[in-house]
């Protein structure tokens, strides 16, 4: 152990805040993260010593462990989420604010004393891959080791971010507590916590403070807190996209690469997409994974966009992963992962709801009670996560881990809607692509929907956008003048429902079909026709072989019903009012002229047969 005596660097400014923390938590001792393997080993292994990890069947799940959270702190708390900004405006109508001043002094009083009895760690990291132009750097404070062995499979970690980071670079400091300091002698909890949580960002300093949980997006700061909050603040002011998009590469039986990135919101099968498995019919097309769930993106000099996924792992969503909806990410978790709150098997293996095979007879579930098919709750949390390591995806793009990036080609942005809402469908132009993105929603409930059951969520950044959202879409808007080779904008929808409530696509490797035609779109070698909504592909021009899907039921899924549209732009009034003055333009000229062109259509818009 390096002991607080010895900390590996001469960064003065990082030394500094470790010891400002260290004398605000009061830790027993001092601990720099060097990333090593030793180091993961050992943490690991205290930790099946203290219960906060059970090690699995080391012959089925080499390397794997399973930790079982506090009932009560099971999911990201965005109620508890603040961004605190001097002025309330800036942080903007979708987010909890409070003032920094009396915000610090809230932290303040919450993290006086709350290591004592436990290890302060300090995590150097990268975001991206290390010294790439488009990554940035974070230091973690945490005294959870927990957090520690995550943040080590979902970023690069431990010394040579601090040769990175050198005498004087840059870095964001993002200091975490479980909030639970030991009296002497105490015992400790097997998941130690506090009711009370404050998850808060300081865009304008660039700090994140996290107090009480151990949970994934709420200790694990490099995600949710940096890679998305405070990096959307920064790139706005620095003139590139922080974004909650995964990232693919797409390529022909040609060796043609075309890189997209995606937006979806949360729990919309992002993970899925991200390893898609072309279906027959598509054979020779590859799909990489880059990412699948953040986006960095920068203008680069040959005048495109370049992204990088820049995280190192994937904190996935359990419950529904199977060789049915995801082969790559089952493949992914044989070895070297970290399940949280998953069901256990009696030979130690984990299980989720939808898993293949049988139903087992008898399972250990999340909170470490017997479970039977007979049982009324899951056997594994529906917010039950897995953490692994990217490289261990089957479909890991050979070009993840580059520091230039990859070029973006198209931004594709879904949401979850039954109604309204066809397929696929390609923005008129970037400033129309910017309103589609920004009005995008999802259904709250499988229930009958009406308008107000829509949750709008722009760009899937309504819980992450570090500032004000009609901010977010002006700097969005004027991106359009810092890049010559715009990508083209999609929006899609896989769920769409037919008058009995069937889903109208069958999704999962399908979408291929819509991602081909995009990728023809890109090279402009596909035809589309305009509709109300935008521009769409004819039958003719989507790859049908080896799916048998009747050409009457892709025409029904592309219509566009002219009272639905009209109720839809409706519904966007409701959004748009809320930011006042702030809201750009653009969207209100863009919502207009989607009336108008509603008003010209016929009461039922088809593609033509
Ligand atoms: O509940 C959490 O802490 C995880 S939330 C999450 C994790 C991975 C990817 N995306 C999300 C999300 O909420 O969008
Ligand atoms: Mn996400």
């Amino acid at each position: 152990m390096s002991t607080s005596a010895t900390p590996p660097t001469s960064h003065a400014k990082l030394l500094a805040w470790v010891e400002k923390v260290k004398a605000l938590c009061a830790p027993d001792d001092v601990y720099w993260c060097d990333g090593s393997e030793e180091e993961y080993d050992r943490l690991c292994a205290e930790m099946v010593e203290s219960g906060t990890l059970i090690k699995l069947n080391q012959e089925k799940r080499p390397g794997c462990f399973l930790a079982r959270s506090d009932p009560d702190d099971v999911a990201r708390v965005e109620d508890r989420t603040f961004i605190c900004t001097e002025n309330v405006e800036d942080a903007g109508p979708t987010n909890n604010w409070t003032n920094p001043g009396e915000m610090r002094r809230t932290l303040n009083g919450l993290f006086t004393g709350c290591m004592k009895g436990r290890t302060l760690y300090v995590i150097p990291y990268s975001m991206g891959p290390l010294g790439s132009p488009i990554a940035h750097i974070g230091v973690q404070i945490t005294d959870s080791a927990y957090a520690v062995v995550n943040m080590k499979i979902m970023a690069r970690m431990g010394r040579g971010v601090l040769d990175v980071l050198g005498d004087d670079g840059d870095f964001v400091p993002c200091l975490h507590s479980v909030g639970a300091p030991l009296e002497a002698g105490q015992q400790d909890a097997i998941w130690p916590c506090n009711d009370t949580k404050y998850i808060v960002h300081f865009p304008e300093s660039r700090e994140i403070w996290s107090f009480g949980s151990g949970y994934g997006g709420n200790a694990l700061l490099g995600k949710k807190c940096f890679a998305l909050r405070i990096a959307s603040a920064m790139a706005k002011d620095e003139g590139w996209l922080a974004e909650h998009m995964l990232i693919l590469g797409l390529e022909s039986p040609e060796g043609e690469k075309t890189y997209v990135a995606a937006a979806f919101p949360s729990a919309c099968g992002k993970t899925n997409l991200a390893m898609l498995i072309p279906p027959q019919g598509l054979d020779g097309w590859k799909v990489w994974t880059v990412g699948d769930d953040i986006a960095w993106i920068k203008p680069g000099k040959d005048g495109k966009f370049h992204a990088i996924n820049p995280e190192a792992g994937y904190f996935g969503v359990a419950p529904g992963t199977s060789m049915k909806s995801n082969p790559s990410a089952m493949k992914m978790l044989d070895k070297n992962c970290i399940f949280t709150n998953v069901a256990m098997t009696d030979d130690g293996d984990v299980w989720w709801e939808e898993m293949d095979g049988p139903l087992p007879d008898h399972l250990i579930d999340w909170r470490g009670n017997d479970w039977t098919p007979d049982s009324k709750t899951p056997a594994a949390h529906p917010n039950a996560r897995f953490t692994a390591p990217a490289a261990q995806c089957p479909s890991i793009d050979p070009a993840w881990n580059d520091p230039a990036g990859v070029p973006i080609s198209a931004f594709i942005f879904g949401g979850r809607l039954s109604k309204t809402f066809p397929l696929v469908f390609q923005s008129f132009d970037w400033s129309h692509g910017v309103y589609l993105a920004a009005t995008m929603g999802s259904e709250a409930t499988a229930a009958a929907v009406n308008q107000a059951d829509i949750r709008r969520d722009p760009m899937a950044m309504l819980p992450f956008c570090g500032y004000n959202m009609a901010e977010y879409w002006r700097h969005w808007l004027n991106i359009e003048d810092r890049i010559t080779d715009l990508p083209l904008i999609f929006r899609v929808n896989w769920f769409r429902k037919d008058e009995n409530g069937k889903f109208m696509w069958p999704g999962f490797g399908e979408n291929m079909r819509v991602l081909k035609w995009i990728v023809d779109r890109v090279h402009d070698r596909a035809h589309a026709v305009e509709s109300p909504f935008g521009m769409m592909p004819r039958h003719q021009d989507i790859v049908w072989q080896g799916l048998d899907y009747d050409a009457e039921t892709f025409f029904k899924l592309m219509e566009v019903d002219r009272d639905a549209g009209l109720a839809e732009a409706e519904g966007q009034k409701e959004l748009f009012k809320r930011f006042g003055a702030h809201l750009p333009k653009e969207m209100e000229l863009q919502r207009e002229l989607l009336i108008e062109r509603l008003d010209r259509a016929p009461k039922v818009w088809k593609l033509a047969g």
